[in-house]
């Protein structure tokens, strides 16, 4: 698949950027978008010779923001094809009582807030062309419940969902709408998720070979070249190293 363009959000580190790397080899043009601008420089400065590149610094919380980065694009990057909505995160893994209410806050903001704003600018675009594609980054923790889970779950459950719903509002349209469910992935993701805390992070992964962004970029490269006529409506992707483990049960102590 060459020559889309593409719409990248949460693009200067892991998935984002892996996406960014496996399109823009491709041939395609791409929109990259994060706050920090950067890694979206650099990223843009090593991908410039393979594909046009416009970056744009853009904190996906910010309704308005949104909107002006959508409208303000450049010419020859407004006819979108590909929109992905991998901009999120988690933060603290504390059990509900214990847990800071801005960490929810941004998590809902961002995970759930940005990804209907950059939809809700970004789909009416396709529909009047009747075709594109939306793929949006869920997670395994959409679906299956831990500890210290909460609001991070609450969120990728709004993803998956919002998926399938957007599904059944698009048909009769040649738009398309995926969603990736990824489980345990080592990107910064565990940095942002304990705050900074490099062995906290690098626990996660100890001992595992765990998926990585590129794993997850060509995920997407598939999902978004199948024939047009197919809709890969929810990919789950694990590492081998990882399960469903058994209910957990409370025993009364004797
Ligand atoms: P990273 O932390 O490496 O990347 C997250 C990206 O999201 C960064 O580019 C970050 O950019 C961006 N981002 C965060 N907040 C905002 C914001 N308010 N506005 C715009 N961009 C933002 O993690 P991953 O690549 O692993 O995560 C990508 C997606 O995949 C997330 O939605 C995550 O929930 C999901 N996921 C991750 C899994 C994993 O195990 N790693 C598994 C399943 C799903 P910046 O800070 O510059 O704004
Ligand atoms: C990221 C995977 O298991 O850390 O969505 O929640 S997990």
């Amino acid at each position: 698949m060459s020559g889309k363009t593409i719409f990248i959000t949460g693009a200067s580190s892991g998935f984002g950027a892996a996406c960014a790397s496996i399109f823009a080899a491709d041939g395609n043009r791409l929109v990259l978008t994060a706050r920090r601008i950067d890694p979206l420089l650099k990223l843009q400065k090593e991908l410039a010779p393979h594909a046009d590149i416009h970056i744009i610094p853009l904190d996906v919380r910010d309704r308005e923001a949104v909107q002006g980065a959508v409208e303000g694009l450049p010419e020859r990057f407004r006819t979108i094809d590909i929109l992905i909505n991998n901009a999120g995160l988690a933060l603290g893994l504390e059990p509900a009582h214990q847990v800071n209410l801005d960490d929810w806050d941004t998590m809902v903001d961002t995970n759930i807030k940005g990804v209907m704003y950059c939809t809700r600018f970004i789909l009416p675009g396709m529909v009047e062309r009747n075709r594109g594609h939306i793929v949006n980054i869920s997670s395994t923790a959409g679906a299956w419940p831990y500890p210290g889970g909460n609001v991070y779950g609450g969120t990728k459950a709004f993803v998956t969902q919002f998926s399938r719903n957007l599904r059944c509002d698009l048909l009769g349209t040649r738009v398309r709408v995926s969603c990736i469910q990824p489980g345990m992935a080592e990107t910064e993701f565990s940095k942002v998720r304990f705050k900074g805390d490099d062995d906290k992070a690098a626990d996660v992964y100890q001992g595992t070979e765990p998926l990585t962004a590129e794993d997850i970029a060509e995920t997407v490269r598939w999902v978004t070249s199948q024939p047009p006529h197919v809709n890969v409506n929810t990919l789950e992707l694990m590492s081998i190293d990882q399960a469903w483990g058994p209910f957990a049960i409370n025993r009364q102590q004797k």
